[in-house]
């Protein structure tokens, strides 16, 4: 995700700093006291964003969209730009008493001292270190590959392989989950700087670390965050406890004793590289085999062939065509297809009465991965300036992984487009787990119903064993996420607060993997691995506590647009699509972007100020109580190493 790094670099988010030793209210003497009036300083916080992020976004596109030594340097270097930028208008926004302003500017002054992802060293030379260095990680990611006798495979390649866990054994899954943690070896070394680089940058505007940083961007005490993120959590770990409890069990039909380790689920088997999404797995644990499919992956992949062949038979049949041309042919049929996915979530937003995406989103955006490059494959979407050119990068696949992916970057830009009016220092989600929860609460409204009304699936039978095989769906991928969507940040706070220190990066990392996840590697990963750095946001320093957000919130926002739809009857059953009253109220709270604090805008969806799972709980209820029953007289729970 980009929003926070390209964006809003200048004004919020890339980088702070400040003046050292000096909180932000004890700086009002007069002599402090700026040239500019704060509504003036504001005007030109704005300009200035305005003017200088078609730059930056330009410079950030092409470093992720064509990795090499040149790229890099220009991004490292516009970073640097805006970074310095940004460290001079934190300085200056500490000098204005914000209780004595009108409402909107206050807002602004506060936007601007909290918040960034990348706090940015005073010191050129510093700052010149830590944007190279950035670029440099984030490049290592992207270009990643596992290689075995020359011959080298990439992230895309290694995640086919660990999400066919029918068609490989325990030792191929094993080793391409350990192949591609050879990739993050290298980075060891650069992330322990960038940490003390940042931490610097931290200090110098006041805070004790970059984790408190990330944390002062809530609308709430810094201090007070990890409570309520810990609160969160306590409402949605005994649904997980109960999802875990029965999928480590179906682990141990297929594996046997080697289906598990200390009651914990062995990381190379859940179908995904951070056991974060386990919805590969539903060939192995899904509940009623003969209650209608939901093979959504497959119907895809037929629709691609079925482009293929037309294209084929078009030019004449495949004997006519050299191996070239075929190759050639497959790339338009993987581009089509993955226009047409795109065009089915786009049809989801304008079906709510959003508009249609501008022309420039199909030319601009990266859908499928180039052949003649390195790019960072990882999902993002991108507002290029803020005025609403939008576009998104992905290496899209007939998958239906791949598709709520799609979903989920498309609400990043129906975002973009709905706050694109407001003036710069607001152009951004409520919080940042507001914006990774639009798209999200979208994908919750994909129903066996709606999926079989855009093709994807038959029509659904209406049996309570279809019920619990479309619970079992959206568990895999929602509720096995949560605890990862915490543990990630657990890990970096730590290391920016120093209780992890470098000796103990990956120990730390699997600590916190069996204690909230309840995942385990099935042999040791000592110190000479850097685990962390083999998923994109570590490298990539985008924080991570909002996907955990994300997946409370969108429970609630899809509950509020239920209600405003009209539906009746369960919440898992609503589907809100084309509902044009759900589709004004998204778009009224999407329009607020940043201008006013988080908690308001949230009751202006729902009705309530708090973040709160019940929602979750809500959702999944007929789920867990199966499960309880499934589990009963099941030993469940884990022994989290070191316990
Ligand atoms: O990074 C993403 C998006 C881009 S903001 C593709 N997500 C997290 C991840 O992949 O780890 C979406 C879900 C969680
Ligand atoms: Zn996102």
């Amino acid at each position: 995700m980009k929003y926070h790094r390209a964006l809003l670099a200048l004004a919020v988010s890339a980088g702070l700093s400040g003046l050292a030793a000096c909180t932000p209210a004890d700086d009002k003497s007069a002599d402090a006291r700026p040239a500019e009036s704060a509504d003036e300083f504001i005007a030109r916080v704005n300009k200035t964003q305005k003017e200088m992020t078609p730059e930056i976004t330009s410079a950030f596109w092409l470093s992720s969209t064509y990795i090499n030594a040149d790229s890099q340097r220009v991004a490292a270097a516009a970073n640097e730009r805006a970074l310095a930028t940004t460290n001079g208008f934190i300085e200056q926004a500490k000098l204005y008493d914000v209780s004595a302003q009108k409402p909107e500017t206050a807002r602004a002054l506060t936007l601007i001292k909290v918040g960034a992802s990348m706090p940015a060293p005073r010191d050129p030379a510093k700052l010149k270190e830590l944007t190279t260095i950035a670029s440099g990680m984030e490049a290592a990611y992207g270009a990643g590959k596992w290689c075995v006798d020359g011959d080298c495979k990439d992230i895309g390649q290694i995640t086919d392989i660990l999400a066919d866990i029918e068609g490989h054994s325990y030792d191929q899954l094993k080793a391409a989950w350990e192949g591609w943690h050879t990739i993050s070896i290298p980075m060891r070394k650069d992330y322990q700087r960038f940490v003390e680089l940042t931490n610097e940058g931290a200090r110098e505007m006041g805070y004790a670390n970059t984790g408190e940083v990330w944390r002062a961007g809530y609308d709430m005490p810094a201090e007070d965050f990890q409570a309520e993120a810990d609160r969160l959590w306590g409402q949605v770990e005994p649904l997980y406890e109960q999802l875990h409890c029965y999928v480590r069990g179906k682990l141990e039909d297929r594996y046997g004793e080697r289906g598990q380790v200390d009651g914990m689920i062995p990381a190379h088997l859940t179908g995904n590289l951070w056991q974060q999404d386990w919805s590969n797995l539903w060939p192995l644990v899904q509940p009623y085999p003969d209650a209608g499919s939901l093979d959504i992956s497959a119907a895809l992949k037929k629709q691609r062939d079925a482009l293929l062949a037309e294209m084929v038979a078009e030019a004449g049949g495949m004997s006519k065509l050299t191996a070239a041309e075929q190759v050639e042919l497959e790339r338009k049929a993987d581009r089509e297809m993955a226009v047409r996915m795109t065009k089915l979530a786009e049809s989801f937003y304008t079906g709510l009465g959003m508009p249609a995406l501008p022309e420039s989103f199909y030319t601009d955006s990266m859908l499928i991965q180039p052949r003649d490059r390195d790019v960072v494959c990882h999902a993002s979407a991108w507002p290029m300036n803020t005025e609403g050119e939008v576009r998104i990068k992905m290496c899209i696949k007939p998958t239906e992984e791949e598709l709520t992916t799609i979903y989920h970057e498309l609400g990043h830009i129906y975002y973009y487009l709905a706050y694109k009016s407001q003036p710069p220092v607001f152009q951004n989600g409520a919080h940042d787990g507001f914006h990774e929860a639009i798209g999200d609460t979208i994908v919750l409204s994909m129903t066996p119903e709606y999926l079989a009304s855009i093709g994807l699936v038959d029509k659904p039978l209406l049996s309570q064993e279809a019920v619990i095989n479309a619970q079992m769906r959206m568990a895999l991928s929602k509720v096995a996420f949560m605890p990862f969507g915490l543990l990630i940040d657990r890990w970096r706070w730590g290391v920016f607060d120093g209780s992890i220190s470098p000796e103990n990066y990956n120990r730390a990392w699997w600590e916190l993997k069996a204690k909230y996840q309840g995942v385990a590697p099935v042999e040791p990963r000592g110190e000479e691995f850097f685990d962390p750095g083999a998923k994109y946001h570590v490298p990539g320093n985008t924080p991570y506590t909002r996907y955990f957000l994300s997946h409370v919130l969108q429970f609630q926002f899809y509950k509020a647009l239920c209600d405003a739809a009209g539906h009746e009857g369960p919440l898992y059953t609503c589907n809100f699509a084309n509902s044009s009253e759900a589709g004004k109220r998204y778009w009224a709270m999407m329009e607020r972007g940043a201008s006013q604090p988080w908690q308001q805008t949230l009751r202006e969806l729902t009705g309530g100020e708090q973040m709160d799972a019940s929602a979750v709980l809500e959702y999944f209820q007929p789920l867990q109580t199966w499960l309880q029953e499934q589990n009963q007289g099941k030993d469940c729970g884990w022994m989290p190493a070191g316990s």
